[in-house]
């Protein structure tokens, strides 16, 4: 079932009502690919709309909507949507636990995670292990030479940017010839102003706290927040504690009353964060993701599967599943 050219996304959207439905609390790379594929669409006649479900967490990933003028709606302001509407998911796919089934029909899909379920309910399918979603949107704009503003060339160059740690983690050749096509058309002072004030104030708990209770095993860094922080925080405190010296995979969690948010990074080509995640969290949890970056859960339900002293049994399961790999 999977087609690849852009051409074909259009044909099969044209006439309908269409949303494009990033993954829950988007990131970077999730709004600079969907609003790439919205002006690319719109080039060709077919209006959509962007939406996601959860918050945006982060300073710099709401910075992105008045940098680039970018329009994106919460579900919760939809109050419309309907069976017949078309849905294209980006940066994501349907059977995950991290988007959310609305109720339009998810029609197309654009990705560049792993596909975990087979699904042949797409009626078009583009799905690359790229270093960032954002890669495959340019490249979408580079085979048909349709013309790009400078914004959407900027907010892709900076997804591409984010998602591949600057251009070193899963960073493919096409993403590299992504970034030089984006080259000619963005604003790379406007790039420059989105790496001022990366980390917020209130941040700085979440630091405190990762420091304090870091333990290394071989070459593995636990750490933990025992409090709410945002998704995006545990995923740059799990970089943080990766760019230690003795770190080469970091597990990283913050506990709150709903459960436990993981974090996974791996600098080793042995140990997969995608697998190890769902290997360690088996029968407790859920998680996946890539090779160096990962994320997961276990709900505040299943905490008592751990036992009481849960920090060693964690340990205890991820030590095991990362020993089984290398
Ligand atoms: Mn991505």
């Amino acid at each position: 079932m999977a087609m690849n050219k852009p051409n074909e996304l259009v044909e099969l959207l044209k006439g309908h009502r269409v949303f494009i439905q990033t993954h829950n609390y988007p990131d970077p790379d999730a709004i600079a690919s969907a609003f790439g594929l919205q002006e690319f669409l719109e080039f060709y006649g077919v209006n959509s709309t962007i939406c996601y479900v959860g918050i945006i967490d982060r300073y710099n990933t709401r910075k992105m909507m008045d940098a680039f003028g970018i329009n994106i709606y919460s579900y919760d302001e939809i109050h419309d949507m309907c069976e017949e509407d078309y849905i294209i998911n980006v940066d994501s796919q349907k059977p995950n636990g991290n988007t959310t089934d609305l109720p339009g029909n998810e029609v197309a899909c654009v990705d560049h995670h792993p596909i975990f379920e087979e699904t042949d309910s797409y009626l078009y399918q583009d799905v690359r292990i790229v270093g960032a979603c954002a890669t495959i949107i340019a490249w979408y704009y580079y085979v048909t030479d349709t013309p790009m503003s400078s914004d959407v060339a900027t907010a892709l160059a900076y997804g591409i940017k984010v998602d591949t740690d600057d251009l070193i983690r899963g960073t493919t050749p096409l993403d590299m010839d992504m970034i030089s096509f984006l080259f000619k058309f963005a604003d790379w002072g406007k790039l420059n102003e989105m790496y001022k004030s990366t980390i917020e104030f209130q941040d700085l708990a979440a630091y405190a706290s990762a420091i304090e209770n870091i333990e290394v095993y071989d070459f593995v860094g636990f750490t933990y927040m025992p409090f709410e922080c945002p998704n995006s925080l545990v995923g740059i405190i799990s970089d943080f504690i990766l760019s230690l010296d003795v770190v080469d995979v970091a597990v990283v969690y913050s506990v709150n009353q709903n459960g436990i948010k993981f974090s996974i990074r791996s600098e080793r080509a042995d140990v997969d964060s995608g697998k190890l995640i769902y290997d360690a969290l088996y029968g407790i949890g859920s998680g996946g993701g890539h090779a160096a970056m990962a994320g997961g859960y276990v709900s505040a339900e299943n905490i008592k599967y751990l036992g009481t002293a849960y920090h060693g049994k964690l340990k205890e399961l991820f030590m095991q599943s990362i020993r089984k790999m290398v």
